[in-house]
C-alpha cells in the first residue's frame, strides 16, 4: 500500500436532490464542459467516483451522489458508514427552484446527521443553485430565507456550515469552488506568504494565483490601493474568461480542452499593465502592475526566478493546522473502482459513462 499517495487524498460528498444541479456543476470545473453542453448529462445512477488532482498532490476524491429518492434512502441506511465516514467536505446542492424545499430540507437534515455521526469534523457547504432562475432583484432576499432556515435544520454543523449562492451560468460557480477548494489545500498560508513576498519585490499592485486545469483561484494578494478596486468578483470573472478561452482554443485547433494552454496573456495600458503567465506545473499567475515597461521587464524576469520556489511547495506534507483534523481519518481507500485521473492525459472524462459503487 502506498500510505503517502492515502495521505493526500480529501473525500469530498456532493448531494442534494435528484436535478439540483451536481454533476453540472462537476463537469463545468473540472471537465471542461461548457454550460450549455450539461443538458445532455443523464441523472447519476448511485455514485459516481472522480480522483481529480488538484495543485500537484492535492487529490480530490469526489462523491457525486445521485440524489433519486431510492439512491438516498440507500447511502443512510445500508451504506451510511461507507459514505458518509472519513468526509472531509459535503457540498450539498438546493436547487432554488424546488417546489418542495420542506422536504429537500428533511433530507438535509437526514444525511447531516449522518455526517456528523461519521465524519463529525467535516465542513459542510450549502450551494444554493440555479439562482439564475430567480429575478436579479428577488435573489439576495430570497437566498437569505433559505439560508435561515437551512442553518437551522444543520443541527451540529449549525454555526460552521457556509452558504452561496451559485449559478452554472455566470461566475458564482467559481467563486463557490474557489472557496471550497481554498478550504481543502493544506498549506495555503505558505503560498500567500511566498505570493506576498514576490508581490513586494515586483511591486505588484495584485498577484492571482489560478489552478492551470480548472481555473480556479488559488489565493492572492492585493496591495496598497487595489485594495479599493470596486469590482469584487474579478477574481473568479478572469476564472470565467480563462476558462471559455481554454473551450475557444480547443474547439478551434481541436486539441482537447483539458489540453489547451497558453504562454503568455498582456494587455498594456496607460493606467496599468496586467499579464497572466505559467508560474509552474500547475499553476498560471495572473499580474497587475503600474504602467511603466521597466516594473513590466523586471517583473517578468522576478516572475521566472520565483518559479522553482513556488515548484517546490509540496502541498500535501505541509497541512495546515486545524483542518488537518478534518482529514484525521483520511480515505482509506476504498479500492475505488472507476477512478478517473482528470489531470493531464488530454481526454475529457466520461461523466456519467463511469461505473458506480453500490450495487443496484
Ligand atoms: N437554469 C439552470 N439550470 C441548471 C443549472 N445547473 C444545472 N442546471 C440544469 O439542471 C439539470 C439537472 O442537472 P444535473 O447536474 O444532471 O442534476 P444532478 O443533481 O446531478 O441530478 P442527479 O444526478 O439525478 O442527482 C440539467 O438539465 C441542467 O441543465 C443552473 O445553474 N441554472
Ligand atoms: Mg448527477
Amino acid at each position: 500500500m502506498n500510505t503517502g499517495k492515502r495521505q493526500k487524498q480529501r473525500k469530498v460528498l456532493l448531494m442534494g436532490k435528484s436535478g439540483a444541479g451536481k454533476s453540472s456543476m462537476r463537469s463545468i470545473v473540472f471537465s471542461n464542459y461548457v454550460a450549455k453542453d450539461v443538458r445532455r448529462l443523464g441523472a447519476t445512477i448511485d455514485v459516481e467516483h472522480s480522483n481529480i488532482k488538484f495543485m500537484g498532490n492535492l487529490m480530490l476524491n469526489l462523491w457525486d451522489c445521485g440524489g433519486q429518492d431510492g439512491f438516498v434512502e440507500n447511502y443512510l441506511t445500508h451504506q451510511r458508514n461507507h459514505v458518509f465516514g472519513s468526509v472531509a467536505v459535503l457540498i450539498f446542492v438546493f436547487d432554488i427552484e424546488s417546489r418542495e424545499f420542506q422536504a429537500d430540507v428533511v433530507s438535509y437534515s437526514n444525511i447531516i446527521r449522518a455526517l456528523e455521526e461519521c465524519s463529525p469534523q467535516a465542513k459542510v457547504f450549502c450551494l444554493i443553485h440555479k439562482m439564475d432562475l430567480v429575478q436579479a432583484r428577488l435573489r439576495a432576499q430570497l437566498f437569505e430565507e433559505r439560508v435561515d432556515y437551512i442553518r437551522s435544520a444543520s443541527e451540529g454543523f449549525k454555526h460552521t456550515v457556509d452558504f452561496f449562492p451559485t449559478s452554472i451560468w455566470d461566475q458564482s460557480l467559481y467563486k463557490a469552488w474557489t472557496q471550497i477548494i481554498y478550504f481543502l489545500i493544506p498549506n495555503a498560508a505558505t503560498i500567500e506568504n511566498l505570493l506576498q513576498q514576490l508581490a513586494e519585490v515586483i511591486d505588484a499592485r495584485e498577484l492571482i494565483l489560478y489552478e492551470r486545469t480548472t481555473c480556479l483561484m488559488v489565493t492572492h494578494v492585493t496591495r496598497g490601493l487595489e485594495a479599493q478596486n470596486p469590482f469584487t468578483d474579478r477574481f473568479e470573472r478572469i476564472s470565467s474568461i480563462l476558462k471559455t478561452h481554454k473551450q475557444s482554443m480547443a474547439k478551434h485547433t481541436g486539441i482537447p480542452a483539458g489540453n489547451a494552454n497558453f504562454a503568455e496573456m498582456q494587455i498594456k495600458t496607460g493606467r496599468f499593465m496586467f499579464f497572466i503567465t505559467r508560474l509552474t506545473e500547475n499553476t498560471n499567475l495572473a499580474a497587475s502592475i503600474p504602467p511603466s515597461e521597466q516594473v513590466f521587464n523586471a517583473a517578468r524576469v522576478n516572475i521566472l526566478l520565483a518559479r522553482p520556489k513556488f515548484a517546490e511547495l509540496d502541498i500535501a506534507n505541509k497541512p495546515r493546522p486545524g483542518i488537518q483534523q478534518a482529514f484525521a481519518h483520511s480515505v482509506e481507500s476504498e479500492g475505488l473502482p472507476n477512478e478517473t485521473d482528470f489531470k493531464g492525459k488530454g481526454k475529457e472524462p466520461s461523466i456519467g459513462a463511469e461505473g458506480s459503487t453500490f450495487g443496484a
